[in-house]
Formats: structure tokens, sequence, C-alpha cells
């Protein structure tokens, strides 16, 4: 583990340089070894960390990701790297093309999706592009103009096919859609899910790119994964038929604070670029129902937020990264939100007196479910740092978006930009040289 310290202009040109090492011409692949392929949300924190060096390659990025949106909006949450092996479940797993009908033939993506930070992305490639010269700003515009309806299917069909009783929360039928895959939120869920003895053997490849399997979700979990992966091939990833027949669904607080939020920003930009009144009141709606989704599920005086187990007819209540959704998107009364604030900072998050940086780790340290090395079961994640702080800035607090900026920078000052780090210790676990991580770093440098 390096020990040293470099400077600002060091790290960004560090960052730069894995990004473009991590290019594979029209997509980044999110990690050298571990994932050599296009991942949804990656894609939108890549492009966040390229907007600033180049817009132009900015917009590839999205546009590679949108060539691979389903005709129903869903943008899925791999986009598979024509002729990469060393990822499992590759292609040949999901066989979306051949299954579902609203799957591209090409290229090969994977069947399901992934938190819909994307309309962050966008915000950026046109915030930069207005510092730049005109035809870079035409560039940008043109961009937006080409993707907008694309961009407003993905959302309309996540507030519609991902929000079947209308409770404006979205709902997950994999816990690889959270984005935190094994994360303790899912605990309960999972131990309800029966594998089937139809599930074919298989080979992980992840093991064999990271060392410590203990840093990785384990055997059982993967059984399981790939079970419901089963499932919905089972039903030609069709969305009605998922909402009916899958052991797992989930309505995920997370995702939908973030859906609101970036319906949101999509309909400042909506406005901004005089798109059509009625997508704008569409985006306003769904921003709306989903903000009042997320803070619904709130429980006590601190406004702590919970996701719903559908399948159990139970919230679940565990004390993770998403108790903060509230936070991301607003809606919660002043004082709970006080509260809300108070408990991030506090001893059981930022403020626990032993981490090493005060930025927020995936799991509470003083929760029993809690382990320092185990992905995202304890582990701080650098991108998670600055979706907090990018936030916070929006929320108009820029004294904390500053903080964790500040923090997330001296822990990245260590240079591997890995994909996650030990809370106490400040070690990088996980993949190093990963895209988002490098990519935070140069918006916050920026
Ligand atoms: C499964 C790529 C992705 C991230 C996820 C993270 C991890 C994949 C995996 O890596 O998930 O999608 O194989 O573990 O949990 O958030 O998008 O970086």
């Amino acid at each position: 583990m390096g020990q040293y310290r470099i400077s600002s202009t060091q790290l960004a040109a560090r960052a730069a340089y894995l990004l473009r090492g991590n290019d594979l011409g029209t997509m980044t692949s999110a990690a050298p070894r571990l994932y050599p392929h296009m991942w949804s949300w990656d894609a939108a924190f890549v492009t966040v960390g390229l907007a600033p060096l180049s817009i132009e390659r900015a917009v590839i990025e999205m546009d590679t990701l949108l060539s691979a949106q389903w005709s129903n909006g869903m943008i899925p949450h791999i986009v598979f790297a024509n002729g990469r092996d060393g990822y499992f479940p590759g292609p040949a797993w999901w066989r979306a093309g051949e299954l579902a009908a609203a799957a591209p033939s090409s290229p090969a993506t994977s069947g399901i999706t992934q938190p819909p930070v994307h309309a962050i992305a966008v915000q950026r490639i046109l915030e930069h592009s207005r510092h730049r010269s005109r035809a870079v700003r035409q560039l940008a515009e043109e961009f937006l103009d080409r993707r907008w309806n694309d961009l407003m299917q993905w959302h309309r069909w996540l507030a519609t096919a991902r929000d079947p009783r209308g409770r404006g929360r979205i709902t997950l039928y994999h816990g690889w859609e959270s984005g935190m895959d094994n994360s303790p939120r899912w605990d309960s869920a999972y131990a309800n899910i029966v594998v089937g003895d139809s599930l074919p053997s298989y080979q992980r490849e992840d093991l064999e790119h990271i060392g410590d399997p203990t840093m990785r979700p384990s055997t059982a979990e993967y059984d399981r994964y790939l079970w419901l992966v089963e499932q919905m091939k089972s039903v030609g990833y069709d969305d009605q038929k998922l909402s009916e027949v899958m052991d797992f669904a989930i309505e995920d607080v997370f995702v939908s604070a973030i859906f609101a939020m970036a319906c949101d920003v999509l309909a400042y930009i909506g406005e901004d670029y005089a798109k059509p009144l009625s997508d704008i009141r569409d985006l306003r709606a769904w921003a709306h129902r989903f903000r009042t989704g997320v803070v619904a599920s709130c429980r006590g005086p601190s406004g702590i937020a919970r996701d719903f187990d559908v399948r159990a007819d139970r919230w679940i209540e565990t004390e993770t990264i998403a108790m903060f959704a509230p936070l991301l998107c607003g809606g919660l009364p002043r004082d709970r939100e006080r509260a809300l604030l108070r408990l991030f900072d506090g001893p059981r998050f930022c403020g626990h007196p032993d981490l090493r940086y005060a930025v927020p780790p995936s799991t509470s340290p003083v929760s029993a479910d809690f382990r320092p090395r185990e992905y995202w079961r304890g582990p701080v994640w650098p991108v998670m740092t600055w979706l907090f702080s990018w936030a916070f800035g929006r929320r108009g607090w820029p004294e904390r978006s500053k903080r964790l900026r500040e923090e997330g920078l001296r822990q990245a000052e260590e240079g591997s930009f890995a994909e996650y780090y030990e809370p106490f210790t400040g070690e990088p676990l996980g993949s190093m040289q990963q895209s988002w991580t490098a990519a935070a770093v140069l918006d916050w440098l920026d």
C-alpha cells in the first residue's frame, strides 16, 4: 500500500492516464481485468470524469451505452465488449439477444439494469461544454437532441415497468440491479431463495483476479445470483412476467432516490434546452412521485430510509449507506432531515472515531453486519463518496460537499484508484485501476 502523497496535478494526470488505459475505443472498461466490459452506472460516472478531459470522448461513452438500450427503454447493466472474455457471467450465460424480445441482437448485453445516474452524466457534458468553443457546445447539444427521446424512454420504463404498483419506488428483480450486490440490505430476501437443481454448473472468473476471496461475494451468494438469472431467462426477460415469477422483488429506496434526483436533473435540462413541455411535465411528476415514495419509506425521527421486500411484504431495515437516500433527493421535513444529517456525520457513519477518512462506509461500522474488507458490507466506495458530495452540492450544502470531496481526495492520494477501501486502515481493496474511482477524482480536481 502506498503511503506517499502526490500533488493534485500528478493525481489528475494519473487518473486521466488510467481512463485512457481502460479505453477500449468507444467504451471504457469498468476495470482492466476484473470488469473488461462496460457497466451502465460505471459508464455514467466515467462520463463525468471524461467530460473535463474531452467532451467528444464523453459523448462517445454515452452514445455507446445508449446504443445498447433495449426497445422497451431499459439500459442494460452490462454492454459486452466485442470478442473479450474474462468476465462471468458473460453473453453466453445471459443469452439476452436470443431470449428477450426487447434486447438488441448486437451488441451483446446482460438482461438486467442498474441505477439511473445517467442524467448526471448528461448534465456534466452540457455544463462543461458551456466553457468550451462553439463547436464543442454544438457537439454537446447535438448529443442531447439525438438522445433526448432515449433518455425519456429510459425514465419512462423505470417509472412504469419498474413501479408496477405505483408506489413511487423502483422494483428490482436482482441484487445486481442495485449496484450494491451483496449489501446486507438483500440478505433476508436472498435467504428465502431456493436455488433450483437445474442451475447449470459454472466457473467464476472474479476470483482469478482477486486473490482474497473474502473480498468478494461467497459461492452461496453467486448461486443465488445466477439462479435469479435463470428465472429471468425462463420468461424471456419479459417485464410483465418478471413481476410475477421472480423470487427476488425489492423496492430499492436508494435507486428510487437516485431516480427522483435524475428526473429533476433531466427536467432542468429539458427546460434549458427547450424540450417538449409534456416531457418536462412527466419528469417533474415522476420526481415528485418517487421523492414521495422515498419519504414514505422513512422511519422514526431521523428519517431512516428503508427498502421494501415485495415478496415477504415487509420493510427491510439495515444500517447501510442506503439509509441516507432522502439526502440525495430531498423531501423530508427539515427537523427529520437535520437528524438524518447528524446520523450521517455521527459515530455510526462518517464520524466513527476509527475511520481513516471521514467518508461514508457502505455499511455502518457499528452494525452486526459490518465486514471491513467485504465488498458492499463495509468498505468505502469512492464513487459513493462522489455521489453524495455531488448531491450535497446540488442540495445547497456546499460545505458538506466540500468536506466529502476533500476527504475523498485524501483517500485517493494513495494512488491505486481502487474499487473500494478498508475504512479503518485505508487499504485499497478489490480491483485496482477502477475507472469510476479515477473519474470521481478527475471531477473533484477539475
Ligand atoms: C456485477 C462494475 C460493477 C459495479 C457494481 C459492483 C460490481 C458486478 C460484479 O462491479 O458488480 O454487476 O461482478 O461484482 O458491485 O456496482 O457496477 O464496476
